[in-house]
């Protein structure tokens, strides 16, 4: 495959990232997709500390923060704003996390794709509330301990399944809708240019391991985002014009592989992983069939 990622780069050094954190690479993949014409909006997340205090940032394009509501708005206006000058050229971007995105910013997310404004809206996942000290979120997935799901005597480890917001954005028929993975750069930064170049609303969900959260060496975040895909927990697919296409990896593994990377799945007996590569297993069949609809 030829070598599609950009060389030019909108994430300085000396930002404060933890090691290995994956939602680092998934802003710098993205806005080497998305170019110096571009303008941040980002909710109360880790992103919102990495780029550093003000009046410094590690970024080179504007950023604008905003309440952990209201990113859906804040883009809204950017754009609108933005048209007002005459700034079409400039894309709007926002770059939330899962919290920000699958829960409180959800009403105000849908809101502004409904509206139809020209804006590609990121959803870094990385599973948990991870910049407040790892507190579920509906994104995080059934079987993981995080502080709020603690898994101690009582196992109260998170009972409840993922809830997919690409696929709610596609059931709201968004004209552009992608899962990616910052282990498959080339396929990520194709979708960032697909995003870019349809004017309209656009939403990508980038799953971004967390070496803190998920409690796995900071030197294996990209073997992780690739036995995600691999072992199907975390299937990546595309919307384009009411076409969906879903991707299937050449290289299979064990979804037991992935768990046991993770010290965030370590309490799991062997009936609760049989359990997940059930749940796994029929939303691949279903995610297959949508394919053939
Ligand atoms: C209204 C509101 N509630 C709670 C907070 C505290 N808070 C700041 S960041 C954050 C976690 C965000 O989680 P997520 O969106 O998943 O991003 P991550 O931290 O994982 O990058 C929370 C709960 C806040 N800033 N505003
Ligand atoms: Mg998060």
């Amino acid at each position: 495959m030829p070598l599609t990622i950009p060389k030019e780069e909108y994430v300085n050094q000396g930002h404060t990232a933890c090691a290995g954190c994956g939602a680092a690479l998934a802003m710098r993949y993205v806005l080497k997709g998305m170019g110096p014409k571009t303008a941040v909006a980002i909710p109360a997340s880790c992103w919102a500390i990495i780029p550093g205090e003000y009046p410094y940032t590690a970024l080179k394009v504007p950023l604008l923060y905003t309440t952990f509501a209201s990113t859906g708005a804040a883009i809204s206006g950017l754009r609108e704003g933005l048209n007002a000058q005459g700034k079409e050229d400039y894309n709007v971007l926002a770059f939330a996390g899962d919290g920000g995105t699958a829960d409180i910013g959800l009403q105000a997310l849908s809101a502004a794709m409904e509206r139809g404004h020209d804006v590609l809206f990121v959803m870094y996942d990385n599973e948990a509330y991870m910049n407040t000290g790892i507190q579920r979120s509906s994104s995080t997935p059934y079987g993981a301990w995080t502080t709020t799901t603690p898994v101690g005597l009582k196992r109260n480890f998170k009972k409840e399944k993922k809830k997919y917001v690409s696929d709610l954005m596609i059931a709201q028929n968004v004209p552009y809708v992608a899962t990616a993975s910052i282990g498959y750069p080339e396929d990520l930064e194709r979708k960032v240019a697909i995003a870019k170049s349809i004017k309209g609303p656009k939403f990508i969900q980038i799953l971004s391991p967390c070496p803190p959260g998920w409690y796995y060496n900071t030197a294996d975040t990209i073997k992780v985002s690739r036995l995600a895909v691999e072992s199907k927990v975390f299937p990546l697919y595309e919307f384009k014009s009411g076409k969906f296409t879903l991707f299937k990896p050449s290289k299979t593994t064990s979804i037991a592989d992935y768990l046991s990377l993770q010290g965030r799945f370590k309490h799991l007996n062997d009936e609760e992983i049989k359990s997940i590569e059930e749940a796994v297993e029929e939303r691949w069949k279903l995610l297959l069939k949508k394919e053939q609809n």
